[in-house]
């Protein structure tokens, strides 16, 4: 019947286990943060904190202002009246909201006070880059990869100047109009000088290959990667699956980069949230099992947006070890369902998967997804630990540092590597 253990040998483990995470360091593997270098496209403070998209659609159900009216309104404006409609009016109990205050509370604001004036003050007396550095102490990130599009105009004149790379950050490229708007993406690649057609032809394929070699070389990508919707297909005749089987994959295995797949948005369910408008649906994760299985040379990393394909994902993981599983993504990334992924994970994957990403889009949001986070891969990894030891095995300090280590960027870190 197994050895029971006591009380206090599980709070014991516990508290090793927590200590553990806390103080192991992380690799934030997808996150939308930029490197001080990108200026204003790196987004931190108060304001943009309380504008966050998540934020923004949570207090379009709450007010009866207009969606045009929100949007004709300042920044400063719209993050005033979120934090009245979700802060004061209301408790900010939402996953978002909490984040908001766990945030302001690690950086030590008095947030007891709900005085957004004071707050807006605090930040306004910050200098961007010594904020960076704060910030990513305070949340014990020591790595964070970003997401870099070549078709962002804002972002590729900065790749193309170029700028002294800050070790902390890393890049990771961003290639969905690449797969999804072929229309839209061969007018720009024959502007900067791609010799591709519209129609997707030998010549083509290999001047898109050649375009991800030289942008992945310029930016030193650490992987590519797309987000999909639900009905994505493979196989497939169409112009991105032709462009995937005959340039991405190919580049991807010859360069050895990982290719990212987040399968399960669907843009733009109402436009009229702007960037809040994208919806979710679930996918038929066979196309994936196709895929994985026709491309054994090509290493892939997933997460899946619809709660009900996670037991599905991690059944494929077992088939393909060229699949790396990662992180809760956008709405699952809520504390129910980031504790159910991640004990389901655990149970099927061992430790051979990268629970979190944080997915951040400003600096701050670091404190918050990552100690959230942290708290409930903690609890997690805590309990299984107490079920082996139940059943006769007992951890040492070191293994849990290591397997802590593993799940906090090292298990992705080794399968980048391959
Ligand atoms: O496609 C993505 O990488 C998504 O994470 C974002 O587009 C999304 O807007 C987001 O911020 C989710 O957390
Ligand atoms: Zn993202």
């Amino acid at each position: 019947m197994g050895n029971p253990i006591t009380e206090l040998r599980r709070r014991t483990i516990s508290a090793q286990v927590k200590r553990a995470v806390d103080q192991a360091p992380v690799f934030d593997i997808h996150t939308h943060l930029y490197e001080p270098a990108f200026g204003e496209l790196l987004l931190w403070g108060i304001d943009e904190l309380l504008v966050y998209h998540y934020m923004v659609a949570e207090v379009l159900r709450q007010s009866d202002l207009s969606y045009p009216k929100f949007w004709a309104l300042s920044k400063p404006q719209q993050a005033g009246l979120i934090w009245e409609k979700l802060f004061i009016e209301h408790s900010p109990v939402s996953e978002a909201c909490r984040g908001v205050i766990t945030t302001l509370n690690r950086l030590g604001l008095d947030v007891k006070r709900r005085d957004l004036r004071a707050v807006r003050k605090w930040f306004a007396a910050q200098k961007p880059a010594a904020h960076v550095t704060r910030v990513m102490e305070t949340a014990n990130v020591h790595r964070i990869c970003m997401t870099n599009s070549p078709f962002d105009e804002v972002e590729r004149p900065v790749w193309e100047r170029g700028f002294d790379r800050d070790k902390r950050f890393v890049a990771g490229s961003r290639i969905d109009p690449l797969l999804l708007d072929w229309p839209a993406a061969s007018k720009k690649l024959s502007a900067w000088g791609y010799k591709v057609a519209r129609n997707v032809n030998d010549r083509t394929i290999s001047e898109v290959r050649r375009f991800l070699d030289d942008w992945s070389a310029k930016i030193d990508a650490r992987y590519l990667m797309v987000s999909l919707p639900p009905d994505f297909a493979f196989p497939a005749k169409n112009d991105g699956v032709r462009i995937l089987e005959g340039a991405v994959l190919p580049h991807c295995r010859d360069s050895g980069r990982p290719f990212a797949m987040m399968p399960g948005v669907r843009r733009a369910v109402n436009p009229l949230l702007l960037m809040a408008g994208d919806g979710m649906g679930r996918c038929d994760l066979r196309a994936y099992e196709n895929l994985l299985a026709a491309h054994p040379e090509n290493r892939f990393l997933m997460t899946v947006l619809a709660r009900e394909n996670q037991h599905e994902l991690c059944v494929l993981a077992r088939k393909f070890r060229n699949l790396h599983i990662f992180g809760c993504w956008w709405f699952t990334n809520v504390p129910s369902v980031i504790e159910e992924m991640t004990r389901m994970r655990m149970e099927l994957l061992g430790l051979g998967f990268t629970p979190q990403h944080s997915d951040a889009r400003v600096m701050d949001q670091l404190i918050y997804k990552w100690d959230h986070s942290r708290a409930i891969i903690s609890r997690v990894l805590a309990d299984k630990y107490c079920d082996l030891a139940e059943s006769g095995w007992e951890v040492t300090p070191p293994e849990i540092k290591r397997d802590v280590s593993d799940l906090l960027g090292g298990a992705f870190e080794r399968f980048c590597k391959g």
